[in-house]
C-alpha cells in the first residue's frame, strides 16, 4: 500500500466515521478552536442556544482583533459579551491588544500534528507549524466547541516540492503568489495542499505561516508543512518545546499532483488588482507611482518581517508621496520592536504605527486616496475591501513593500541596491501570557454582560416547498464574500443582523433606486423566497457566515451558481439556504434578474448525488425547464429542509 501525505496521516488520526477517500464525507475530532471577535459574537450565541454549558475541545481561544475601532458603542459591548461568555463557557479571552488571532495561535497554542478549527478563513496559518488547521462558518465552530466531530470532505492533496533556497529579497510571500499564480484562486474546492521537498528545511516557522495563511486565497481546505527541526527551534524560543513533535509524510505519500518552485530562480512576486491570483513578477509592473504602503495582517507581520523592515528603513526616510502604516501582529512583536529599539527606526523613518490587529487589512481605517495606488502584504486585495470604491491594490512581500515605501514606486527590492539585512530566530522570544484570561472554574455564576446592540441568532424555518422564489440579482463570476456582506464601517453590525442585513450586496446597489435589501424585502413580504444567480466560484474568500445569515433574514433561501467555495457552501446549509448548481455557463445566460423559480416537490426530489428540475419563468412570460446539480449529502438534505442546523 502506498504511505500517506502528511494531511491523510492527521486526519486519519482524528477520524470518528468516513472513509480515507479524496471525495468521500469524513467526520474529524477537533482539538482545538478559534474564533475572531467578528465571528464570535455570533457562535457564542448559537453555543449559547444550543444549551451547551462548558466548551469540550483540548483548547478553545477567543480573539479580539478585528472590530477594534470602536466607534461607538458596538465594538466594545461585543468585546465584554464575549469576555463574559469565555469566563463562563470554558474558554481563554485574548484581549484586545495581544494580536491577530493567527500570529498569536501560532506563538502561543499551535501544536504539530493536531487539529484546529477556527471560524476564520485564515485558520491554516497554524498549518505553518504541523497542525491541520481548517477555516469555517461560526456555527460550525461553535458545534466543535460542544464536542461534536466535524463533517468534510476529504481532500485530495497536491504536494508542493520546494527545491533550493531564496536568494535574497526574495521571501515566502513569492512563494505563495507563485503558487496562486499557478494553481489560481477557484476551482480549488476538495483539495489541500503540503509542502515538501528538500527546499522546506531552510524555511522558518512565520516564513511557512505566511505560505500556509494565503493558502486561504487558493479557496483549498487546508495548507500544511511538515514539523521539523525549524519548527523545534520556534517552539523551543516561545518556551513550548514540549509541544513539538516531528510529523511528515510518509516516504513514500503519493500526492494527486505535485508542482516543484525551485527558489533559487524564484523571484520577487505581486498579485494585482483585483484579485490575489493575478500574478505577476514585480519588475513586469514596476514602477507604478504609490500612494500608500502598508505592511501587516495576519499573513506579514511577525518578528521576522517587522525586523527586517525596520531594519531597511533604519536611518531612511519614506518615499514623500507615499504613507506607510505598519501594524504588529501581535502583543509579543510589538513589544519585542519596542524593546529592542527598531520601533524608533520606524518612526524616525516616518512610518504610522497601527494597533496590533487586522485593521486596515479590513478596511478598519487607512483606506486609500481615490485613484490611487495600494501596496499591501496582506492577502486580500478584492475590490473595495481597502474601503475606497474602485481601489487599486497590490498584494507584495515586505521586503517589496518596504523598498516602494522608501522609492515611492512598486519597486523590486533588489534592484534597492543594499544589502538585505541579516537574521535569526531570537533564542526565546518575549513571553507575557498576562493578555490572556482563563476561564472561571465554576461557569454557573459568571454574570454575561449582554448590552443592547448585542441581538439574536437567526430564527429557523423549514425550507419552503414548494420552493417559489424571485431571482433577486444577476452577479457575475468570484462574488466574494466581501461583495455579498461588506465590513470596513459596517464591521460593527455583526451582533445585529436586522442591521447589518441594510448592507447586503451593497456594492450592486445603484443611486436613486431600491437596495437589494429593499427588493428582497419586498419579496420576502409578499410570501415568496428570493433567489441568487451567480457565476463560478460564489463566495471566495471570507468564513463570514453573515453572507449566508443576512441575505436569510431578507428571505433568500436558494442560490443558483456555477460553482459555490466550500466555507460558504457550508454556511448556506447551516442556516438554510439551497445551493444549486448550474450545468453550463449557457443555463447562467438564460436566466435573468427578476425571473420567477419553482421547484416543485422540493422535499421528494432533494437527494444525494441526484439531479433536480427546476422550472424558470420570465416575467409573464412561459416556464421552460432546467435541470440543476447539487453536492448534498443526505445529512445536509435533512438539515436544509428543516431550516439549518440551529432547527
Ligand atoms: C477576512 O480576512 O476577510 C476576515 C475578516 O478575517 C474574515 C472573517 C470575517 O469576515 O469576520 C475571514 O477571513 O474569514
Ligand atoms: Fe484579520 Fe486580515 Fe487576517 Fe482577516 S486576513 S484575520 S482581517 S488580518
Amino acid at each position: 500500500m502506498a504511505g500517506k501525505t502528511l494531511i491523510h496521516k492527521i486526519l486519519d488520526a482524528h477520524r470518528v466515521s468516513g472513509e480515507l477517500e479524496p471525495g468521500a464525507e469524513i467526520r474529524i475530532r477537533i482539538d482545538q478552536t478559534l474564533c475572531q471577535d467578528a465571528t464570535g459574537t455570533m457562535a457564542f450565541l448559537q453555543l449559547e442556544a444550543m444549551g451547551v454549558d462548558r466548551v469540550r475541545t483540548e483548547l478553545s481561544v477567543q480573539y479580539v482583533d478585528h472590530n477594534m475601532s470602536q466607534f461607538g458603542p458596538e465594538n466594545q459591548n461585543d468585546h465584554l459579551y464575549l469576555q463574559s461568555i469565555c469566563r463562563a463557557k470554558g474558554v481563554l479571552f485574548s484581549r484586545p491588544g495581544n494580536g491577530i488571532c493567527h500570529q498569536v495561535h501560532l506563538e502561543r497554542f499551535g501544536v504539530p500534528g493536531k487539529t484546529l478549527l477556527g471560524s476564520d478563513s485564515h485558520t491554516p496559518t497554524n498549518g505553518g507549524i504541523g497542525m491541520l488547521a481548517i477555516g469555517a462558518g461560526g456555527l460550525d465552530v461553535a458545534v466543535a466547541m460542544a464536542g461534536e466531530p466535524f463533517r468534510m470532505t476529504c481532500p485530495r492533496v497536491i504536494g508542493i516540492r520546494l527545491l533550493g533556497r531564496l536568494q535574497p529579497w526574495v521571501a515566502a510571500k513569492d512563494i505563495i503568489l507563485k503558487v496562486l499564480g499557478i494553481l489560481g484562486s477557484k476551482g480549488n474546492v476538495g483539495i489541500a495542499v503540503e509542502y515538501v521537498g528538500p527546499g522546506v528545511a531552510s524555511l522558518s516557522v512565520p516564513e511557512r505561516s505566511t505560505i500556509t495563511n494565503m493558502g486561504a486565497e487558493l479557496g483549498v481546505t487546508t495548507s500544511v508543512f511538515p514539523s521539523d527541526e525549524s519548527t523545534r527551534r520556534f517552539l523551543a524560543a516561545q518556551r513550548r518545546e514540549g509541544a513539538w513533535r516531528p510529523v511528515a509524510a510518509d516516504g513514500d505519500a503519493v500526492y494527486d499532483r505535485v508542482i516543484e518552485i525551485d527558489l533559487d530562480h524564484l523571484e520577487p512576486m505581486v498579485a494585482c488588482p483585483s484579485n490575489p491570483a493575478n500574478v505577476k513578477a514585480v519588475r513586469e509592473v514596476a514602477g507604478i507611482p504609490v500612494a500608500q504602503v502598508a505592511i501587516g495582517s495576519c499573513t506579514n507581520s511577525s518578528y521576522r518581517d517587522l525586523c527586517l523592515v525596520a531594519d531597511v528603513l533604519d536611518g531612511r526616510l519614506v518615499a514623500p508621496g507615499v504613507s506607510l502604516a505598519i501594524t504588529p501582529g501581535s502583543r509579543q512583536v510589538f513589544e519585542m520592536i519596542c524593546r529592542d529599539g527598531r520601533f524608533a527606526n520606524l518612526v524616525s523613518a516616518g512610518a504610522r504605527i497601527l494597533e496590533s490587529g487586522c485593521g486596515p487589512c479590513i478596511g478598519q481605517g487607512f483606506s486609500p486616496a481615490s485613484d490611487s495606488v495600494s501596496v499591501r502584504t496582506f492577502n486580500r486585495n478584492f475590490e473595495g475591501r481597502t474601503g475606497t470604491a474602485r481601489d487599486r491594490c497590490y498584494l507584495v512581500s515586505p521586503e517589496t513593500a518596504v523598498a516602494t515605501a522608501l522609492t515611492g514606486v512598486l519597486t523590486d527590492p533588489r534592484s534597492l541596491g543594499i544589502e538585505v539585512p541579516a537574521w535569526e530566530m531570537p533564542a526565546c522570544f518575549l513571553l507575557d501570557d498576562r493578555m490572556i484570561l482563563p476561564p472561571a472554574a465554576n461557569g454557573q455564576d459568571v454574570e454575561i454582560v449582554r448590552k443592547e446592540t448585542i441581538g439574536t441568532p437567526p430564527r429557523c424555518t423549514p425550507l419552503p416547498d414548494p420552493l417559489d422564489g424571485v431571482v433577486l440579482l444577476k452577479a457575475g463570476d468570484r462574488i466574494t464574500t466581501d461583495h455579498i456582506m461588506p465590513a470596513g464601517p459596517h464591521l460593527k453590525y455583526r451582533s445585529n443582523i436586522p442591521r447589518y442585513a441594510e448592507v447586503v450586496f451593497e456594492c450592486f446597489n445603484e443611486p436613486g433606486k431600491a437596495t437589494f435589501a429593499q427588493r428582497a424585502a419586498e419579496v420576502r413580504d409578499r410570501g415568496r423566497s428570493g433567489v441568487i444567480l451567480a457565476g463560478e466560484s460564489y463566495g471566495q474568500g471570507s468564513s463570514r457566515e453573515h453572507a449566508a445569515i443576512c441575505p436569510l433574514f431578507l428571505g433568500v433561501r436558494a442560490v443558483l451558481a456555477l460553482g459555490i467555495e466550500r466555507i460558504h457552501a457550508a454556511n448556506l446549509v447551516n442556516f438554510g439556504i439551497l445551493p444549486l448548481l448550474l450545468k453550463a455557463r449557457s443555463d447562467y445566460d438564460s436566466i435573468e434578474a427578476g425571473d420567477v423559480i419553482q421547484i416543485r416537490a422540493l422535499r421528494d426530489s432533494l437527494r444525494p448525488g441526484a439531479d433536480i428540475v427546476l422550472s424558470v419563468a420570465k416575467p409573464g412570460g412561459r416556464a421552460v425547464e432546467l435541470t440543476v446539480a447539487h453536492a448534498l449529502s443526505a445529512e445536509d438534505i435533512g438539515t436544509l429542509l428543516r431550516g439549518g442546523r440551529l432547527a
